[in-house]
């Protein structure tokens, strides 16, 4: 069963014995390995995974990236003397030897190869590998970058050819372009590259022109490299998170990757003297959470870079504490990206375009704009003549380096204490805390025949489990699920109503008022008022009779409006807390329902920084498609990253809906459907096993239709003057 599937976890103590014998407190050095294992070790995580041991990786692993000569030069390092090493290391751009390096940089890759082939065979579930050497700058026949063997690529060469696998994606957030893995894949596309990287228009090491955004790759592999060139330093979660919903989700739900290996450097981290950025350790957690529905949950972390020990430690715990299930910390609500990012990614898109389907309509939205002469998409933004930056190309790349040493100066010195100071609060300010159950089922009576449909699964036996009684109906059972997330009893609760009906005769229907509210109205208003919330969201999936229209501030409500022409029942009502994305129901794919969430619900979602989210479920009009259990599921995942995953989801099956709302009376509770093809079970199973904690079934790959871009690049327009999040596409750099 799914749940005994563990995280698998690489580390050794071997890994410390490569270090720079001329500078020991260089960079690159042992304690940024054993600090990482120090911190999982507190945070109680190491005990829950499977450790997987590293074991010197063989000559014909290495030779899938590698030339001979490579490693036959890298094995005679082993045996040279002290000035040997520093006369050697000299030839290659930021290399240090030591006689341990081959050693360590074999120990390391064959960890780094065990544990992807673990995840694809499905004996983890999923991992990390805590190594070092990193690999992402090491190339067929140079070591770069205090890599020399190149793991990551290697692991996916060695599980493409073990495994036969079609689709590998390769992110790496590491601060560096990883140009030797870029070169390992350029024209294989069979694996998806993508580097977001510190660049500075060319002058942030390594210097190459093939790290911008125009080299996407070439013969079949053309539109598989994705550069996100960072062209200034201090980029935080709002950078981040901003490519992630505008970019790089809709390209990997389109390739729908078997396999996801993340070069996971924390350079990128806050703190790191590296990439003076500003990501915090939790915002990689979410990155983590938002990778997790796609290939199945087959996600394997390889460290790579990162020089703050503390941030570095964090974010690594923090990783493997999200690959383990547990829930996203919270991250500060986002702002607005930086101008110089949105022009990074328009380029992006401009270049991919004709490669990504997604991005191909997102493009359509952009030439309007140039009719409106508002965007200058024409030209190459910003880039100054090549001529004009010093590139390491064959010609100008030096004979030797200088040796590596960190030159801090005093004032930087100065300048990372108050970092670490800042680092330590941020650490100390993020509650790690969850209860013991995962989550808990609250039903009404009304709904028990479903419900025991349910009392044979395997999710059904680890929940906790909440009825109410005959006579307490729905509210009771809607307070339930509340209660037991915000009086910390379960982690998520899932709770099935029948909302009581309005008779013809105006009489109610049980013991309820005959204006019996929503059940998600019910839920926030209860949450505003008895927990003294202030920030509570409502993700409605079907307007049904009862939008919900917030009347207190500390709610804001999207609906995803699905009717069968895509009008909008309550467009009238759009306000503040109120979103409305109308969807046209009878032609809707699983990913358009995914694109609706990366590009509108997730950004609002992140911006609003709720205590709560609601998921609430309606049947849905006739004739609109519903997405399948398996987006549900996906669904259910990407909300799971907001409110420290507290996430009521709701299924209020409308059972008494009456003729007079003009829709089917639904007789047969078991029969009572969310859209065509997805029964109620199947709902509730489909957001229970998430829940439960288990991976996601692939959607296949696919893209949005032109319509729902279309409305997606509306609701935009209208939202954008409130939220800065959606000025995405819209905030022209000057
Ligand atoms: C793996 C990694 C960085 C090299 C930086 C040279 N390498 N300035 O982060
Ligand atoms: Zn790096």
């Amino acid at each position: 069963p799914q749940e005994e599937r563990r995280t698998g976890v690489v580390y050794d103590s071997r890994l410390s014995s490569h270090f720079s014998a001329w500078n020991k407190d260089f960079t690159e050095k042992p304690q940024r390995n054993t600090k990482c294992i120090e911190r999982c070790t507190e945070l109680g995580l190491l005990k829950r995974c499977l450790h997987v041991p590293v074991r010197e990786a063989t000559e014909a692993e290495m030779m899938l990236c590698h030339t001979r000569q490579h490693i036959e030069l890298l094995r005679m390092t082993e045996s040279m003397n002290g000035e040997e090493l520093k006369a050697i290391s000299q030839k290659y751009d930021f290399i240090y030897f030591h006689q341990k390096s081959f050693e360590n940089a074999k120990l390391s890759l064959g960890g780094v190869i065990d544990l992807v082939d673990k995840v694809v065979s499905e004996q983890v579930r999923n991992g990390m590998a805590i190594v070092r050497p990193p690999g992402h700058h090491a190339m067929k026949e140079e070591y770069c970058g205090y890599c020399y063997l190149s793991n990551a690529a290697i692991a996916a060469k060695s599980a493409l050819e073990k495994y036969n696998l079609k689709r590998i994606l390769i992110l790496d957030w590491d601060v560096h372009h990883g140009q030797g893995t870029q070169f390992a894949f350029y024209d294989d596309p069979r694996v998806l590259f993508v580097s977001i990287h510190r660049y500075e228009l060319g002058s942030e090491w390594p210097h190459l022109r093939e790290s911008d955004y125009d080299f996407i790759g070439e013969g079949p592999g053309k539109g598989y490299t994705i550069n996100i060139p960072l062209n200034e330093t201090g980029c935080g979660n709002s950078d981040y998170l901003s490519i992630f919903f505008n970019l790089l989700l809709p390209v990997f739900y389109e390739f729908d990757p078997e396999l996801i290996i993340v070069s996971a450097g924390f350079d990128s981290a806050i703190g790191c003297p590296e990439g003076e950025m500003l990501v915090t350790p939790a915002c990689f957690a979410h990155f983590v959470n938002l990778l997790t529905p796609l290939a199945s949950g087959k996600l394997a972390l390889l460290l790579e870079g990162g020089y703050n020990l503390k941030s570095l430690a964090e974010s690594t715990a923090l990783c493997v504490r999200a690959l383990l299930g547990d829930p996203t910390p919270n991250i500060a609500p986002l702002s607005a990206p930086k101008p110089s990012v949105v022009e990074s990614v328009l380029n992006c898109i401009k270049i991919l375009h004709p490669y990504w389907h997604c991005l191909e309509y997102q493009d359509v939205v952009e030439s309007h704009l140039i009719k409106t002469e508002a965007y200058p998409f024409k030209q190459v933004l910003n880039l100054p003549p090549v001529q004009n930056i010093e590139f390491y190309t064959s010609e100008t790349r030096p004979q030797t380096f200088p040796l590596i040493q960190d030159c801090a100066d005093d004032n930087a010195i100065k300048l990372l204490e108050e970092y670490n100071q800042a680092i330590d609060k941020l650490i100390q300010e993020t509650d790690l805390s969850f209860p013991a159950s995962k989550f808990s089922l609250s039903w009404d009576k009304a709904s028990d025949g479903v419900i025991e449909s349910l009392t044979h699964s395997d999710v059904w036996k680890q929940c906790q489990k909440d009825v109410s009684s005959p006579q307490t109906i729905y509210a009771e059972s809607v307070h339930a699920a509340i209660d037991s997330i915000l009086l910390s009893k379960s982690q998520s609760s899932l709770c099935l109503v029948s909302r009581p009906a309005r008779q013809h005769n105006g009489t109610p229907n049980g013991a309820a008022s005959p204006t019996a509210h929503s059940a998600h109205g019910l839920a926030a208003s209860y949450a505003v008022e008895a927990y003294q919330l202030n920030r509570v969201l409502i993700i409605q999936m079907g307007s049904g009779p009862d939008v919900h229209i917030p009347t207190s501030p500390s709610v804001l409500s999207i609906v995803l409006s699905l009717s069968s022409d895509g009008s909008d029942s309550a467009r009238a009502s759009l306000g503040e807390s109120f979103v409305s994305l109308p969807l046209k129901g009878d032609s809707l794919n699983d990913v358009d329902y995914i694109s609706a969430f990366q590009q509108i619900v997730l950004p609002l979602a992140y911006e609003f920084g709720p205590t709560l989210t609601v998921f609430s479920w309606q049947s849905l009009a006739d004739g609109v498609q519903g997405p399948s259990p398996a987006c549900i599921s996906h669904l259910t995942m990407l909300l799971r990253g907001l409110s420290r995953g507290r996430l009521m989801v709701l299924v209020d099956r409308c059972a008494g809906q009456s003729l007079e709302d003009g829709r089917a009376v639904i007789q047969d509770p078991s029969e009572a459907r969310p859209s065509p093809g997805v029964t109620t079970e199947k709902l509730l199973m489909a957001c229970a096993s998430v829940l439960a904690g288990h991976v996601c079934a692939p959607l296949g790959p696919g893209y949005p239709s032109q319509h729902t871009a279309q409305v997606i690049k509306n609701v935009q327009d209208e939202l954008k003057g409130k939220w800065s999040l959606l000025q995405f596409r819209h905030q022209i750099p000057k």
